[in-house]
């Protein structure tokens, strides 16, 4: 069977790479639906290198085109609004938004971490995919879990300004220009809350009444609900002026009792599916945005047992999170989908 797939966002960051992505895994597609807003009419996406034309985001319009699969990423308001009319019309929706993402009746999915859980679709028609800077640490988290159990995360981030979508990226170039030719000082500052060029940010999203920010809150309760585990998590977000490709600094504690073995460590990442390790710190091999972006893998190294706490380690994991992050995850949800529920 082929399917019948939308795109709500088509015009966008994630958007953009969900048909890169959908053509690299020749996803089965009988026709393709790219929706945007009206500013978008009489733009185009390229598709297999076939031009198709952008239509407007409406009610009616995934009924109209018989959509089977549509995929949200448009910011959570869009799909708030509109996921409803997509599941009316019989879709399953792939929410690559925030908006459902807590909501218990609805599956929040890493396919290779808990694929079993997309079968919750059906209360809703909806199933969420996680945060980006979640999605990269719970493919490291798992088989980590799986070979001691976890006991505790500590992570800091270093994101890509893409996290914020085009406009993120384009306000990097632009400033970027401007301190090459002595305009900073009017540089304009709309995607972030500081300059981003030359600077760090130690802010995603809005604060929390406990200090946190909503970014790093994400990665506790998004973590906690797909491994089905109440670990103890803390994170710390920051901005960094890179385009694309989250990093992030990981500590885990173990169980009381694990004494860490590095090789069993290594092993275990090397074999999980879509994780590689790159760790060789003497001959300078280890994961980097320059490495990941345009690839659908997760990045390992650095991995190194702490030196006070025999069940501690630490490791440095990095991946295009606007592949691996949101259109690659989005993309593998739909193609598990497809094998659980349609027997193909
Ligand atoms: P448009 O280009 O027509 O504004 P990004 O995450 O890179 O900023 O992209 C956001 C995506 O969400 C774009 O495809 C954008 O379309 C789409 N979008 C934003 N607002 C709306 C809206 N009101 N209706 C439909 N699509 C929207
Ligand atoms: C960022 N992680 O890097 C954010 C973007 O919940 O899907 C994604 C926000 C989300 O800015």
């Amino acid at each position: 069977r082929r399917f019948n797939v939308a795109v709500v966002g088509a015009t966008g960051a994630v958007g953009e790479e969900l048909f890169r992505v959908m053509e690299a895994y020749d996803f089965p597609i009988n026709k393709i639906v790219p929706l945007a807003s009206a500013r978008s009419l009489g733009s185009t996406i390229e598709y297999k290198n076939k031009e198709i034309n952008v239509l407007e985001l409406t009610e009616t319009c995934f009924e109209e085109n018989e959509v089977d699969i549509a995929f949200f990423s448009a910011g959570g308001s869009i799909s708030e609004k509109f996921a409803k009319y997509a599941v009316e019309a019989g879709a399953v929706v792939i929410d690559n938004t925030s908006h459902f993402r807590m909501d218990e009746n609805v599956p929040l999915v890493v396919p290779e971490v808990n694929p079993q859980d997309i079968a919750l679709w059906k209360e809703t028609g909806i199933i969420a995919n996680p945060n980006c800077s979640t999605i990269q640490m719970v493919l490291s988290l798992k088989p980590l879990d799986e070979l001691y159990g976890i006991k505790r995360v500590d992570v800091s981030t270093y994101q890509a300004v893409s996290g914020a979508g085009k406009k993120g990226m384009e306000e990097l170039i632009k400033q970027m220009q401007d301190m090459l030719s002595f305009k900073l000082d009017d540089t304009k500052i709309e995607a972030f809350a500081h300059r981003i060029v030359n600077n760090v940010i130690p802010q995603i999203d809005v604060a929390q009444p406990n200090g946190f920010t909503k970014e790093e809150m994400k990665m506790v309760k998004e973590t906690q609900k797909i491994m089905h585990k109440s670990m103890q998590i803390a994170a710390t977000c920051v901005r960094v002026p890179v385009l694309r490709s989250h990093s992030e600094s990981i500590t885990v504690t173990f169980e009381d009792g694990v004494d860490v073995d590095v090789n069993a460590v290594r092993e275990a990442l090397a074999k999980f599916e879509n994780v590689e390790v790159i760790d060789d710190l003497e001959n300078n091999a280890y994961p980097m945005p320059i490495v990941s972006t345009d690839t659908d893998t997760t990045f390992v190294g650095r991995i190194r047992k702490d030196i006070y706490s025999s069940n501690v380690v630490h490791y440095f994991n990095v991946a295009d999170q606007v592949r691996v992050g949101a259109a690659t995850n989005s993309v593998r949800i739909a193609l598990k989908w497809i094998e659980m529920e349609n027997e193909i």
